[in-house]
Order: C-alpha cells, then sequence, then structure tokens
C-alpha cells in the first residue's frame, strides 16, 4: 500500500513536472529553492544510466582486438581514424529501438530517472542538432529523433528524464577532432593537450547544442556532464555553463562535472566554489555517508557501451546490495545499460532489472524517500531511516535466530517489512538490542526489518 502510495507520489511529482513545463515556455516559471529543486531526486534514489552511440554497433571489437575497459571509448581503443569512424553513424540504424520499453524496463526495475547520453566523447548526436550534421538525422539512415521518442516515453509512464553530454568531442575540428586523423595516442590520451579553437567550439557549438536539449524536449531532470578533466574546458566555462542551464530551466539539477572541482573517480568536489548540484563517484561507493548530494554511477559488467566479449556481470545480489549500500549512506544510485546497435538490452541487463523490480516492489518502502542511517555500519547489513522508522537491511542472516542492533536504537515495535502482521519480540541488553527474528530469511537476498522508534 505504502509502495503504491509512493508511486503515485512519484507520479504526481513528475506530473508537476511536466506540467512546470508548460509555464516555462512563457518563462514565468516557478523558481525553486535549492532544497525543493533537489527533492524529487534525492526521494527517488535509483536511476537508469544508458550508454548508446554508434560505439554500441562496434561492440568494443575491430578485427581481433578488443578494446580495454569500456567499448564506449572504441573509437580511442581501437585506433580508428575520424574517416573510418565516421561509417558507424552512417549505419546506425536500430531497428529494434523501442522507447517505450526500455522505459517500462526501468520503471518495473524501480528506477525513478533516466540518463541518456545524448552525445558521448565519439561526437555523435542522439538528437536533430541544428549546429551539426553528425546526428542521428542528418547521418544516420534511422532518422528518428531518439532523445523525442525517449523523453516522451519517460514523460508518458512518469519518470523524470534527464540527459548525460560529453564536454570531450572526438570529431569536432574544434574540440579534440583537430588530433585526428594523425594523431599520437599518448598525445591525445594527454588531457593537457589544448585545441586553441575550443573556446569557439564552446560558445558556437557545445553551448547551444545543450540548449537544444533544455529547449526542445520538456522538463530535463538532469543535465549530467562528462569529460570535465581536458584543459582545454575552464572552470570559467563551467560556471557559465551552469548558469546558462539554469536560465533555460531553472529547476534543472547539474551534476558536478560541469565545473572543474571534480576529485577523480571519488567524485566529490575540492575545497572552493564550484558549480553543480552533486558529487558523480565512478565505479566506487564511499566508505561512509557523506553529507553532501551524490549519485554512484556504476556498471553492470566493466563496460559503460555495449560489450559482448565482457562477461563479468555483477550477481543481482551484489547491485540489490549496492542499492541498499548507497542510500543508507545517502546516495543514489545510478546503474548503466549498454543496449546493443540494435537497440536491445543485453539479456544479462534485463535478468538484473528484473530481479531489482522484484526486490524494490516488495521493499521500496525502506528504500525511496530515505536518508543514511546516523547508526554506525552494522556487521550483518546496513540501516536506512524515514520519518521515526529505521529499516534493518539484512544481508547475512543471524544463525541464531537474533538480529544485534546497535544499542542506541529505540524499539517501540519490530516487524518483518514484507510481513507486516509479524510482531518480533524484542530485549535491550548494556550492548545492544536483539531482535528475534524468524529462523530462515524471507528474503534471499536483502530482507528488511522495519523498526519504529520509540519517541
Ligand atoms: O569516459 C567516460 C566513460 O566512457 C563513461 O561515460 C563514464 C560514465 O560516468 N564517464 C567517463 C569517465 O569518467
Amino acid at each position: 500500500m505504502k509502495i503504491l502510495k509512493k508511486s503515485i507520489i512519484v507520479v504526481l511529482i513528475a506530473l508537476l513536472h511536466v506540467s512546470t513545463s508548460f509555464a516555462q515556455k512563457k518563462s514565468n516559471v516557478k523558481k525553486l529553492s535549492h532544497d525543493e529543486r533537489m527533492e524529487w531526486w534525492r526521494d527517488a534514489k535509483f536511476g537508469m544510466f544508458i550508454h548508446w552511440g554508434a560505439y554500441s554497433i562496434i561492440g568494443g571489437e575491430r578485427g581481433t582486438k578488443i578494446a580495454g575497459g569500456g567499448a564506449e571509448w572504441a573509437m580511442d581503443k581501437l585506433d580508428y581514424t575520424i574517416e573510418d569512424y565516421e561509417k558507424y553513424p552512417e549505419m546506425f540504424n536500430p531497428q529494434l529501438f523501442d522507447a517505450d520499453a526500455w522505459v517500462t524496463m526501468a520503471k518495473n526495475a524501480g528506477m525513478k530517472y533516466i540518463v541518456l547520453t545524448s552525445k558521448h566523447h565519439e561526437g555523435f548526436a542522439l538528437w536533430d542538432s541544428k549546429v551539426s550534421d553528425y546526428d542521428v538525422m542528418d547521418t544516420s539512415p534511422f532518422k528518428r529523433d531518439i532523445i523525442k521518442e525517449l523523453s516522451e516515453a519517460c514523460k508518458k509512464q512518469g519518470i523524470i528524464f534527464c540527459f548525460y553530454y560529453s564536454i570531450v568531442d572526438w570529431h569536432h575540428p574544434q574540440a579534440q577532432g583537430n588530433l585526428y586523423p594523425n594523431y599520437n595516442i599518448s598525445q591525445h590520451d594527454d588531457p593537457s593537450v589544448v585545441n586553441p579553437e575550443f573556446p569557439e567550439y564552446y560558445e558556437k557549438y557545445m553551448k547551444p547544442q545543450v540548449g537544444e536539449l533544455l529547449k526542445n524536449y520538456g522538463d530535463i531532470g538532469v543535465v549530467w556532464f562528462d569529460g570535465d578533466w581536458i584543459s582545454d574546458y575552464t572552470t570559467e566555462m563551467g560556471k557559465d555553463l551552469y548558469k546558462f542551464i539554469r536560465e533555460i530551466q531553472p529547476n534543472t539539477i547539474v551534476n558536478n562535472r560541469v565545473d572543474k572541482g571534480r576529485m577523480g573517480m571519488e567524485g566529490m568536489d575540492a575545497e572552493g566554489e564550484f558549480a553543480g548540484d552533486f558529487g558523480t563517484p565512478e565505479q566506487e561507493i564511499p566508505d561512509t555517508g557523506i553529507d553532501s548530494d551524490w549519485e554512484a554511477c556504476m556498471t553492470m559488467n566493466g563496460s559503460w557501451g555495449y560489450k559482448p566479449s565482457d562477461h563479468k556481470w555483477k550477481s543481482s545480489e551484489d547491485l540489490i546490495q549496492k542499492l541498499v549500500d548507497i542510500v543508507s549512506k545517502g546516495g543514489n544510485f545510478l546503474l548503466n545499460i549498454g543496449p546493443d546497435g540494435f537497440g536491445r538490452f543485453p539479456s544479462e541487463s534485463i535478468r538484473r532489472l528484473n530481479a531489482m523490480g522484484e526486490w524494490t516492489k516488495k521493499n521500496g518502502e525502506a528504500i525511496y524517500g530515505a536518508s543514511a542511517s546516523p547508526y554506525e555500519k552494522p556487521k550483518w547489513g546496513r540501516y536506512t531511516q524515514k520519518d521515526g522508522v529505521v529499516y534493518a537491511h539484512v544481508f547475512d542472516w543471524p544463525k541464531d535466530g537474533l538480529l544485534k542492533l546497535n544499542k542506541n536504537i529505540k524499539v517501540k515495535k519490530a516487524t518483518v517489512l514484507t510481513d507486516p502482521k509479524t510482531n518480533l519480540e524484542f530485549i535491550g541488553t548494556s550492548r545492544e538490542v536483539l531482535v528475534d527474528v524468524p529462523q530462515l530469511a524471507p528474503d534471499a537476498t536483502v530482507s528488511v526489518i522495519k523498526i519504529e522508534l520509540a519517541k
């Protein structure tokens, strides 16, 4: 029932979001305060990242060569010249792409927002860009605006649409494209190599592209930048871009890669004045909670882009526990899918999404709108909390049937979340609170004990 209520609230928030877009066109949109603006995102907790582009045809393979790491880096890692690489956007024709089906899969997994790569480092744009011919409408036989289809499908299904945009562009001659075709790989990977024309790329190409995405596809939940590390890009540009975005859509959330403050993969900002609304740990989860907004992005195998040779899939159990771990530390989880060149999600990803959906459907109350636990991390799992309730997420079910809670948790009532009729006995000692739980774990992955707190 509570999950149902929560879903209704999320749909209402999404509708509110849609209705503000009409107001926005009249340019009298109500500017929300920072906390109001962040509210839906803080409650949402779980989103889908989608890395999709011409690299999804390549799959990280060229002849006998296999790209190390992410297959979305194929152009760089497999030594394509611009001319060779352009053949892929020219054959991009994902006839099996079905925006509604993608959104349904995200929704059924319990995800509340989707972040799609509108343009990755390869430079190929997935919408009809007026400042470029290197896009899905002009270059590819597909001739369908992917950003339009996915943003509309999201709105229909009450999922918040967001886009990723790479500052790096290996194709554009005023960005990193000037290093091709005779580039030297070590130089290309050297972030200190600067193109003197980059400021013009920024003003006349990158900013207009970001503007198009903000003006033509309704409300955008988050603008997710990447490629902030290159020396061409400056903190002045970052601050200008943040302002530019907020002038078009005042309530949009922007990640911290819009500026230059990010400290590597750890993802949080260094000391200083930097633009951006949340930190972006990549492929890692901080050891402890962090007292500011953050979102951990992660792959299901080792690659962001489609890579059939990568079989190192994280188990569904691991992914569910990662979601819980992140929420218990006050973060959001942005979990990646790399669809193939036809527009299909890999079957391994679908299986994991389904498993996560089964779990979130039953246990979502302990995730959505929950905040970081103020208690020390227990050995058996994690805590989350919300509205006077602590949720004990048990990864390792106690063999003796006694769950040991931190002694400062003042229990009023304890139940198994998925079985509200249970009324578990508990007793406080000087060192801990013991809850008498069933002998068998109610859930094979993570079982949740709901603890209502005494005032
Ligand atoms: O280089 C990219 C990578 O391909 C991927 O897009 C990830 C997602 O966060 N970001 C970059 C590296 O930080």
